[in-house]
């Protein structure tokens, strides 16, 4: 049991004493001249681990989807993906200002675009066209409440972009959750697409980073773009250390979380005035929407009271739009946790 139940995102994880332990001893050098032993270390391991050539540490999952699309697209190409997707959402339209290329957000049923879908949105050569430079695809699916698909999924989607010599970009922020939830070794996911970002400062607990993976080409491309972004790094061996922590002692763990999760979510679907999909919770993530008074205002009120009453009962929330919240597991959230939240809605809602 925790005194605060931090339920906002899994990126507030705290490093563990082994990570903390790890940083110190680091072996470390100037990683922009390639020197930094501990970098190397977490890059090969990453490699390893996602079956590919090369790595490349980088600051946050931002930057790795940023730099994977800047690598791998040409000014005015377009980027095929989900309407959902965190790349098109969340990360500050950087692909655009940066990597000067046009977003081709497709509406999929789960988050996942069907390789119908990919065909569909793939330009045909034609000179009013922007030609398509890339597909991206999100596992697990952030906005669709930590949704998975499977690497067979996946490698049907490849297919159709590589017919048409179109790269694949998976952001697998948190991809192990994804492994974990499906009992499928990581490297199955990746197997064919050309690029593959994961976050170890997520689920993984460590307090900062993500690596891409790839081949060596393009993991050379990429170190050149990380550079131009002002992502290389000097000694980051000591945050990369704790990367490796992350990626040998906290993958499998991920399965308590996502038992967490579940639970929280039945016990929301019995509150009164709280709805959740039960099918869309297969990983550590569970949203749920809040509805009260039957007009669009009082339940945007009802959800700005859940937060504001669990927040003042030591469970922070985070919404996710006007009547949309999102709760996420993590390895600092443990069962006792998850029934006073359960106590905290309850007490809340009573009343609705
Ligand atoms: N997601 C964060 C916020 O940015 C929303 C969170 O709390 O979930 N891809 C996916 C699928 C992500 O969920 C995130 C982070 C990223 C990329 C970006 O990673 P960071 O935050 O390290 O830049």
């Amino acid at each position: 049991m925790h005194d605060i139940v931090d339920l906002r995102s899994d990126t507030l994880t705290l490093p563990t004493p082994e990570m903390r332990e790890a940083m110190a001893r680091a072996p470390v050098g100037d990683d922009v001249w390639e020197e930094d032993p501990t970098v190397k270390r977490l890059e090969a391991l990453a490699a390893e681990r996602l079956g590919k050539a090369a790595g490349l540490f980088v600051t946050s999952g931002t930057m790795g989807n940023l730099v994977s699309v800047v690598s791998q697209t040409q000014t005015g190409q377009e980027v095929v993906l989900d309407l959902d997707s965190h790349i098109f959402n969340y990360e500050v339209a950087g692909a655009a200002v940066v990597g000067n290329v046009q977003m081709r957000p497709v509406k999929t049923a789960r988050g996942f675009l069907t390789p119908d879908q990919v065909r569909e949105a793939l330009r045909p050569a034609n000179i009013h066209l922007p030609p398509t430079g890339l597909v991206c695809v999100e596992n697990t699916h952030n906005r669709h409440g930590g949704t998975c698909c499977t690497p067979e999924e996946i490698s049907a989607i490849a297919a159709v972009a590589h017919e048409a010599s179109v790269p694949v970009h998976l952001d697998g922020a948190r991809l192990f959750n994804a492994a974990v939830a499906l009992k499928r070794p990581a490297r199955d996911f990746a197997r064919d697409v050309d690029s593959v970002t994961f976050c170890v400062s997520k689920g993984l607990g460590a307090p900062v980073g993500s690596v891409i993976c790839g081949s060596t080409d393009l993991i050379a491309r990429a170190r050149r773009v990380r550079k131009m972004l002002g992502g290389g790094m000097r000694q980051a061996g000591i945050i990369a250390a704790a990367g490796i922590v992350a990626l040998e002692r906290m993958v499998d763990r991920l399965a308590e979380d996502h038992a967490n999760a579940r639970a929280l979510a039945e016990g929301v679907s019995k509150l009164p005035g709280l709805s959740v999909d039960l099918a869309s919770v297969q990983t550590n993530i569970v949203i749920f929407r809040v509805e009260r008074g039957g007009t669009a205002a009082a339940s945007a009120a009802a959800t700005a009271e859940l937060v504001a009453g669990s927040g003042a009962r030591k469970v922070k929330i985070h919404a996710i739009g006007p009547t949309a919240i999102r709760c996420v597991t993590h390895k600092d959230i443990d069962a006792e946790d998850i029934g006073r939240t359960l106590d905290a809605f309850a007490e809340i809602t009573r009343k609705w």
